[in-house]
């Protein structure tokens, strides 16, 4: 990581895994430490993001193709880049962003069969060397998560597929928390609310002791 940059959290897991909810709590503890963060989410995080987002989600009466939500996906991923994710990076505070591109390897190579060299080519092009320092990923067997986010409603475009799509997600993620075992931390989010949220709190001040305002590296 760059001398005086911030640090780049990102926060990944299935549906339902609690990944809103718990960002909420590590941003109010952050916070209250003195931490400057700035928290976001993907797709999304600016308004053309957003935008992007409203399409992807959006239930269609036409197969989307999975290399055009790849490439959606990556277009809004450019953007938030540019104008949220890096700047903030630059002036020293932490970014904790909600997905980013290991969702992409999670739902568009393990959940749609993609090549991880597509993502691969990708990432290159528009992050450069830029990746995330600590990834938090919330595991839960897919139907715990499922049945929390079907109370909601209307299903979105993701939330329809089938079982199998989700396993194969929650089974990509696993393995690259297994290959990049220095980045991720997994948390077990089948646990009731208070005990991730302790587990959380403990992996933040850990983050907070290493690069915390008063370390000589931190932000
Ligand atoms: N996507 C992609 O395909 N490729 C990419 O590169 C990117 C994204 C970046 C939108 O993302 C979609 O974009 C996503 C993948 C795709 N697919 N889907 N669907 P999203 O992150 O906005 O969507 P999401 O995963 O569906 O978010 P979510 O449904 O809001 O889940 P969450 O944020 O992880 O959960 P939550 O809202 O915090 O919690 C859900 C409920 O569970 C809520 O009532 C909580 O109070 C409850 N909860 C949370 N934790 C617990 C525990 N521990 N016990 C009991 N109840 C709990």
């Amino acid at each position: 990581m760059q001398m005086g940059r911030g640090l780049f959290i990102t926060v990944e897991g299935g549906e339902g895994a609690g990944k809103s909810t718990n960002i909420a709590a590590i941003a109010t503890y952050l916070e209250s430490h003195g931490v400057e963060l700035v928290v976001t989410r993907e797709p999304g995080g600016t308004r053309l993001g957003e935008e992007v987002r409203g399409v992807l989600l959006q239930v269609r009466d036409e197969p989307v193709a999975p290399m055009a939500e790849l490439l959606l996906l990556f277009a809004a991923r450019a953007q938030h880049l540019q104008q949220v994710i890096q700047p903030a990076l630059a002036a020293g505070k932490w970014v904790i962003c909600d997905r980013f591109t290991d969702a992409s390897y999670a739902y568009q190579c393990g959940g749609r069969g993609l090549p991880a060299a597509a993502v691969r080519t990708l990432e290159t092009l528009v992050q450069g060397e830029l990746r995330p320092d600590y990834t938090l990923l919330l595991d839960a067997p897919v139907e715990t998560g499922l049945e929390r986010v079907r109370g909601r409603g209307d299903l979105d475009r993701f939330e329809q597929e089938q079982l199998a799509f989700f396993h194969r997600v929650r089974d990509t993620y696993l393995q690259l928390a297994r290959e990049s075992s220095g980045r991720y931390h997994l948390i077990d989010a089948s646990l009731p609310l208070p005990e991730v949220q302790q587990r959380l709190q403990e992996i933040c001040r850990e983050l907070y002791a290493c690069w915390g305002p008063r370390h000589p590296g931190g932000a």
